[in-house]
């Protein structure tokens, strides 16, 4: 079985050709980066002595993966995203720029340009009866004092763990906004508490679970990207505690410092106040943003992303 065919020598040759090795033209690191991921394809072949018909189900599969957009969600399912966290968290601990509320990943469900408010909006459109949920908190320097004009951009799923746009029988932006905070950094939002998202079951990425006996789905949770000018970029999420998948999420983006406990608020002058309904959850979470002079680091990592 790990009895292999190829002299490494002749594989070297193929690939210097295959890669571009041997021309002038081209990029030298697409080139190295190219030439070390075929080897690995094809050392992994032979190792395994990978039928042909094996062979062209692989090639089927990402045709169907493609197809069915499901390439992002299939990277955070195998942990590369959050592996692109573990390089950063790495990365910043080297630097000596560590410190803040902690990052986890995007996935791949954002849109950009959600309506843009001050201070405080509405998030859902009033048709998902789920448990009203007043989020908020305040988005802080390292040192506690209040970031004012910090942009919190949030998203979540509804009841049913599905998302505006990618699920096509919710308003345009459901439960997607961007607050801007005031001098007192802080933000607050009126939404519905979010069910786990759970991966398409006839879906590509499924099926790949399904053959590495794994599950496909996350516990409860809100994603956040927190900006400001002066601060490195923010890019997080938090989960709601007591949820089933808490720490078994299929993408990996549990982290203990992002867990919320959902608090059930009783006090019916405080839901007056808030205009909330009574009784009504309250999740409150604050962030702490890093100082940084770089503009490329205040700004979300360049990704082709949807826009509404
Ligand atoms: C999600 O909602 C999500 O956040 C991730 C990372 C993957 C799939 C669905
Ligand atoms: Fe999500």
């Amino acid at each position: 079985m790990s009895q292999t065919l190829i002299n490494p020598l002749e594989l070297e040759k193929l690939l210097a050709i295959s890669c571009g090795i041997t021309t002038d033209s081209g990029d030298d690191r697409f080139k190295a980066i190219l030439t070390q991921l075929l080897g690995d394809v094809c050392r992994t072949i032979d190792k395994f002595d990978v039928t042909d018909e094996e062979f062209w189900q692989a090639v089927n599969y990402l045709n169907v993966l493609g197809e069915r957009k499901e390439v992002a969600l299939l990277a955070a399912g195998l942990g590369l995203e959050h592996f692109l966290d573990m390089r950063a968290d790495a990365k910043a601990e080297a630097e000596g720029t560590a410190g803040g509320t902690p990052r986890t990943i995007e996935g791949p469900l954002y849109v950009a340009n959600a309506p843009l408010a001050e201070g405080y909006t509405r998030m859902d459109d009033g048709t998902d009866e789920g448990e009203p949920m007043w989020l908020y908190g305040r988005v802080t320097d390292p040192q506690g004092n209040p970031v004012a004009g910090a942009v919190v951009d949030i998203w979540h799923a509804n009841t049913l763990g599905n998302y505006s746009f990618f699920d096509r029988s919710q308003s345009e932006y459901n439960l997607r906004r961007r607050i801007k905070t005031g001098a007192d950094g802080c933000y607050a939002v009126r939404s519905i508490l979010p069910s786990g998202y759970g991966c398409p079951p006839d879906g590509p990425t499924q099926a790949l679970l399904n053959q590495l006996g794994r599950h496909g789905n996350r516990p409860a949770h809100i994603h956040f990207f927190v900006s400001a000018p002066g601060c490195k970029h923010l890019t997080t999420q938090i989960n709601l505690n007591g949820d089933l998948w808490l720490w078994d999420d299929f993408a990996f983006a549990t982290r203990e410092e992002l867990i919320a406990d959902p608090v059930s608020v009783t006090d019916k002058a405080l839901a007056r106040e808030r205009d909330m309904p009574s009784p009504h959850t309250e999740v409150k979470f604050d962030f702490q943003l890093v100082p940084s002079k770089e503009s490329r680091e205040q700004e979300k990592i360049k990704r082709e992303r949807v826009l509404g």
